[in-house]
């Protein structure tokens, strides 16, 4: 919730000949709190009875247009005036209102915009019903009104992905009327309202007109294929059905029953846990940001100009990441043949994304223009953060570190993208300035993955923290702060999940099994299928491998994961998998050799061990004090693991679970958590108290 919303919103009538100008705010984002209702109800009801008046502007003072309900008033009761009185006062007005809208007019601010009989928009404004992402559908109307302008085909793309679609597209699609120059949006919608009243133009009402819906009317089929298309995209989640059955009823019903139905499933879905958890979450991401110790004034390092120490995967990726910024970056690698290569996959990357029409040649070449290789670290002296991203070897790390001391410009930020290792000890190497040594612990692909895990070293300075954090929001990241320990947040994690996984193995559990029941309860995939598409071989070597694990005789084998056709599954040249009969008998015989018989293993031990592990490895993560709360924790596992947002995190979950719960399964199952397994006693006491991690 936002911590500096003020008491109340406010309005103001300002009236320029025949046009009233209502002018409303409630900072930070003009959200629709009751209060804001409040004043827009007063604002156009005072211009309605102004006697000069004959037309209306509605136009939002700071940085955006209405950006939707008070996402915090969901779960209390309803307070009068309902956003359906602001909607009828303005759809029902006898003067036409013009809405003007800049930043991101969404949700129920749309939906006030869609009662308005028209709407003007400065280019950089987006409009959109991001609902969805909440776990709700838009409930003031937006399912009905937005395909009776976009049509049907490009309301259920919009609502079920919850685009903000841009000014250019919206006046092409007849979203709004006319987009005015940058800057000059009251004015250019004073302009307009005087050419409504000039024209004679109708008191256009959106409800009324079904031109756009009927060619959708009568044919379930395409309501079926967009389901079908979008099954993957959509499994798990209630949210986008619930959203499609609301455009169907817009497309078959006349409006007041399309809009009943909408009523019906929003609050079906305002109710249920779904969208609890992604309410949940949206705040959680937001929350993240904040560094209790560090202030929002704390001073940063501007970053005009990155280095990145490292062209592989990761160190391609992340200058991506700078480069679609519009920061230009210095990429440094041992041997040009190896800059070469990595460069050559970078441009590779941004021509498969041009060939999917989300980039122009143009912008190509100029986000390619933004990278300067270099196989002489001294060319990193200028930049403003260098980021360290070669193998992880804490001898070689350590080495690059002494260089950058002697290397870089006085106030560098200096970051490695270490995924494990003690950045304390890094840090050690920058032996002059250990206070400017940050980790920056992005997830592969580098370019796609929104988390960053921001990892604060001992000697950590808060410039150096709060720019990580900065720059990481800059580049689209979701940020979040750890403190130094084996895996950070999530990989120590999922350390904990992978110690079940290969413990029930030798149980009598196969790698399918383990990985469908973590699919079906809403992961992207399993611990094993995870293995074979990041490779058997991370940290294996053939000279050292001792066929002691079931991975090291795969590796053994040659069977080193999708990339060999064969791994813990078998996979055909789709790569498409399928449980190997091979990893079968190479569990037996791993469990004839210990003298383990198979036991039958149920689907709920498998999920219990596996997510409970996580659970308790993250209560000592939060009592060690390595993330700042709980809902920290949620926010790496949505934004880096693919956590289905809807189950909240697994701080959420095991809300929704409950502490005790969670304490009294991981006592049954006792010894068959592994010798080296203790209870978190923070998990403990929340369960002996009766108390959550998230409430
Ligand atoms: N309600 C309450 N607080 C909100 C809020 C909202 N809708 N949107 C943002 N905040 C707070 C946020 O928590 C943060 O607080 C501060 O404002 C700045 O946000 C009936 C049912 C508008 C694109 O889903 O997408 O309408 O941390 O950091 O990066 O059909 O906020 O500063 O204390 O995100 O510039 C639909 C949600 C609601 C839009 C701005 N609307 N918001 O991004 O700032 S449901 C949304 C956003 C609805 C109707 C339905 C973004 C933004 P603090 P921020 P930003």
């Amino acid at each position: 919730m936002s911590t500096h919303a003020p008491a109340n919103a406010t309005q103001r009538l300002d009236v320029e000949g025949a046009i009233g100008i209502v002018t409303v705010a409630y900072p930070p984002v003009n959200a629709l709190s009751r209060s804001m209702r409040q004043a827009i109800i007063d604002g156009i009801a005072a211009a309605q009875a102004h006697p000069d008046v004959q037309a209306i502007v509605f136009i939002c003072d700071g940085r955006t247009f209405l950006a939707g309900a008070d996402i915090t008033e969901f779960g209390k009761p309803p307070q009068a005036p309902s956003l359906y009185e602001a909607q009828d006062l303005i759809e029902n007005s006898t003067k036409p209102v013009i809405a003007a809208i800049h930043g991101t007019s969404l949700g129920g601010g749309l939906e006030v915009a869609l009662c308005c009989h028209y709407r003007v928009a400065v280019p950089s404004a987006k409009c959109g019903l991001p609902e969805v992402h909440l776990g709700l559908l838009p409930g003031a109307g937006g399912t009905q009104r937005l395909p009776r302008i976009v049509g049907a085909a490009k309301a259920l793309d919009y609502i079920t992905a919850g685009t903000h679609i841009p000014a250019s597209e919206c006046l092409a699609s007849g979203l709004v009327d006319a987009v005015v120059p940058e800057g000059e949006l009251r004015a250019g919608a004073v302009a307009f309202a005087r050419q409504v009243l000039a024209e004679g133009r109708p008191l256009r009402k959106v409800r009324d007109s079904d031109d756009k819906v009927l060619p959708f009317r009568g044919k379930p089929e395409l309501f079926a294929d967009f389901r079908q298309a979008n099954a993957k995209r959509f499994r798990g989640f209630l949210a986008p059905e619930y959203n499609i059955r609301c455009i169907e009823a817009a497309v078959n019903l006349p409006f007041d029953e399309g809009k009943a139905v909408e009523r019906k499933l929003f609050l079906e879905l305002v109710g249920g846990i779904q969208s609890q958890a992604q309410r949940y979450a949206f705040f959680a991401e937001r929350a993240a940001a904040k560094i209790p110790d560090v202030p929002d004034d704390t001073p940063t390092v501007k970053v005009a100009s990155v280095g990145i120490i490292g062209a592989g995967t990761m160190g391609g990726g992340i200058a991506m990441c700078f480069a679609n910024a519009g920061i230009p970056v210095t990429i440094v690698e041992t041997a040009p043949a190896a800059l070469d290569k990595g460069l050559a996959v970078v441009r590779r990357n941004y021509e498969n994304t041009a060939k999917k029409g989300k980039l122009t040649a143009e912008q190509v070449e100029k986000r390619m223009g933004l990278l300067t290789g270099s196989v002489d670290m001294n060319s990193l002296a200028g930049c403003d953060l260098v980021i360290e991203a070669v193998f992880e070897n804490m001898a070689i790390k350590k080495e690059i570190f002494a260089k950058l001391d002697a290397i870089c410009k006085p106030g560098a930020v200096l970051a490695t993208n270490t995924s494990a290792l003690d950045v304390n000890e890094i840090a050690t190497a920058a032996a002059s300035r250990p206070e400017a040594v940050v980790g920056m612990h992005f997830f592969s692909p580098a370019n796609v993955m929104k988390l960053l895990e921001v990892v604060r070293g001992a000697k950590t300075s808060h410039t150096a923290l709060a720019t990580a954090m900065q720059i990481g929001k800059k580049i689209g990241k979701v940020a979040v702060v750890s403190g130094v320990c084996p895996g950070f947040i999530g990989n120590r994690m999922l350390r904990a999940r992978g110690e079940q996984a290969q413990a029930m193995l030798m149980e009598g559990a196969m790698p399918w099994d383990i990985d469908r029941v973590l699919y079906d309860f809403g992961m992207p995939m399993g611990p094993f299928a995870m293995s074979d598409l990041a490779g058997l071989d991370i940290g294996w070597s053939k000279e050292t491998s001792k066929s002691s694990t079931v991975r090291e005789v795969l590796c053994e084998m040659d069977r080193r994961g999708q990339k060999t056709g064969a791994g813990y599954y078998d996979y055909d040249d789709k790569r498409n998998a399928k449980p190997s009969e091979v990893t079968r008998q190479i569990v037996r015989d791993f469990m004839a050799k210990a003298g383990q018989t198979t036991r039958p293993i149920s689907d709920d031990e498998i999920l219990e061990r596996t997510v409970y592990a996580m659970v308790n490895e993250a209560a000592k993560i939060l009592e060690e004090g390595i993330a700042l709360r709980a809902s920290d924790i949620d926010t790496v596992y949505i934004n880096g693991y693919g956590w289905p947002v809807y189950r909240g995190g697994p701080m959420f979950y095991a809300d929704t679970v409950g502490p005790a719960t969670v304490v009294d399964k991981l006592q049954a199952y006792g010894e068959r958590m592994g010798a080296g397994f203790s209870i978190s006693p923070l998990l403990l006491k929340l369960a002996a108290e009766g108390r959550f991690f998230t409430r």
